[in-house]
């Protein structure tokens, strides 16, 4: 079934509800000396690249492949279009390395044709924090497909992860592999319904007109919670604070410090959106809600090319309602002009999906531990984790 994946340190399905089976680590780190020391071979008209993600021009490349060939939904109506800002902002935080950002180009003609990455993070699984890479991006070329080009790629990832002491991995995937810790369902919220409707994302209701359904997602014009604001930098070590108590209660999520959460949750124009609730009598911090940018391209429509879409990040809520803030980040959103806010039903999300009309989407999103196993499934709300 899964030639190479039955190779590798996951859970196998064959062992799901085998209870004599430990958590933790599947196989053991190996002496440093003992990985290996050359890239796996590609087949001979391709070569390695280390992109550079500083550079403007690889930066480009990157984007340009990934524009033309990354994740599409089922019907290959959209296709996820994540602009430069984005990926340079994914893929350098505290402590990355350039090593773990890898290309393949055709040897020839030097197009790149194939990518991957890594990024360092400290995930924690109930109470052990564990390093791990959060791999991500990994897209091979439409006219290289199905040449078993991504076994080597995700190979060659993991050999230079291991190069760093780094053992464990966390990647998710719309596609289901062995073995999922859980697996998610997308949710979206209509911004801009006639645009959605028109452009295939959405469908009218039965019984519903265009004007009936545009009155249903109307809102309101300014956020309602008073001290919802921005988040700034001298906000950084009272939303560390907020966010590290808030994802203790998940069985897996990131461990973040001050450093992380200036890269992750301070606005990055284009990128990263945050907003808190400073309380307007003790200017304590009391809630945080976050999403992130990522359009789509739309393909093959007459007058739209572009779907602008925000995604639920991190959220925590320990006085406004989860209801409320979230209806306020719905409400700067559409100010923002998206077209569609999208939601996972992790951590406490679903609290708020069904009465602020989010419907359940077509797609799913596999989570994956690589060499950790985790006995039971989780369900979605136990997960703490949003990646990219
Ligand atoms: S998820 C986003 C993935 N990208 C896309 O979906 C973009 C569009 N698709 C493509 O570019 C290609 O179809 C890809 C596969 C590149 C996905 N994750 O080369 P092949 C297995 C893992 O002939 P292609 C993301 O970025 C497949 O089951 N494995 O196939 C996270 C089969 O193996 P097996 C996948 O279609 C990535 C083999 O590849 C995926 O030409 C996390 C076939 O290879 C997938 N999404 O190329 C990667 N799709 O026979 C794992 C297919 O066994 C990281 N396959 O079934 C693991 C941790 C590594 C670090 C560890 C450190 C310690
Ligand atoms: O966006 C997605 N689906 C949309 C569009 C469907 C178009 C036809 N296939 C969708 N729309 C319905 C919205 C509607 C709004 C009003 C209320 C009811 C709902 O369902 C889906 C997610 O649902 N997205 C994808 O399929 C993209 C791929 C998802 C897997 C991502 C893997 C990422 C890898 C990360 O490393």
């Amino acid at each position: 079934r899964h030639k190479f994946w039955e190779t590798q340190p996951v859970g196998q399905f064959k062992d799901t509800g085998d209870t004599s089976l430990p958590e933790g680590p599947i196989e053991p780190p190996t002496p440093l000396s003992e990985v290996k020391q050359e890239p796996y071979n590609l087949p001979n008209p391709y070569e390695w690249t280390t992109c550079d993600m500083d550079s403007e021009d690889t930066c480009t490349e990157v984007y340009n492949l990934l524009k033309n060939n990354y994740v599409e939904d089922d019907e290959n109506m959209f296709r996820f279009n994540y602009s430069k800002e984005f990926l340079s902002w994914a893929l350098r935080p505290p402590g990355y390395y350039k090593s773990w950002h890898i290309g393949v180009r055709a040897k020839a003609s030097k197009k790149l044709v194939a990518f991957i990455t890594g990024v360092p993070a400290r995930i924690r699984v109930r109470d052990e924090v564990v390093k791990m890479a959060e791999i991500n991006f990994l897209c091979v070329h439409k006219k290289l497909r199905s040449k078993r080009l991504a076994p080597v790629m995700i190979k060659e990832v993991t050999r230079r992860v291991h190069l760093e002491n780094i053992w464990q991995a966390a990647y998710t995937a719309g596609v289901v592999l062995p073995t999922p810790i859980t697996t998610c369902q997308y949710w979206h919220r209509s911004l801009n319904p006639k645009k959605l409707i028109d452009v295939g994302f959405s469908r009218l209701g039965p019984r519903m007109t265009m004007s009936r359904t545009i009155k249903l997602y109307k809102l309101p014009d300014s956020p309602a919670t008073p001290g919802f604001r921005k988040m700034e930098l001298h906000d950084v070590p009272a939303v560390t604070r907020l966010l590290r108590n808030y994802l203790s209660q998940f069985v897996v999520s990131p461990d973040f410090d001050e450093n992380d959460v200036e890269h992750w949750l301070l606005p990055t124009e284009g990128v990263v959106d945050s907003y808190l609730v400073e309380s307007p009598e003790t200017h304590d911090v009391t809630d945080f809600c976050s999403f992130y940018t990522l359009p789509s391209s739309i393909l093959g429509n007459q007058n739209y090319s572009i779907l602008k879409a925000a995604y639920s990040y991190y959220n925590v809520s320990t006085k406004t309602p989860l209801l409320q803030l979230m209806n306020d980040a719905l409400i700067v959103a559409k100010q923002k002009d998206f077209d569609v806010f999208n939601a996972l039903d992790v951590m406490d999300n679903e609290s708020f999906l069904k009465e602020l009309k989010f419907g359940p989407g077509d797609g799913q999103l596999h989570y994956y531990l690589y060499n950790y196993r985790i006995r039971n499934a989780l369900r979605p709300s136990e997960l703490g984790l949003v990646l990219l």
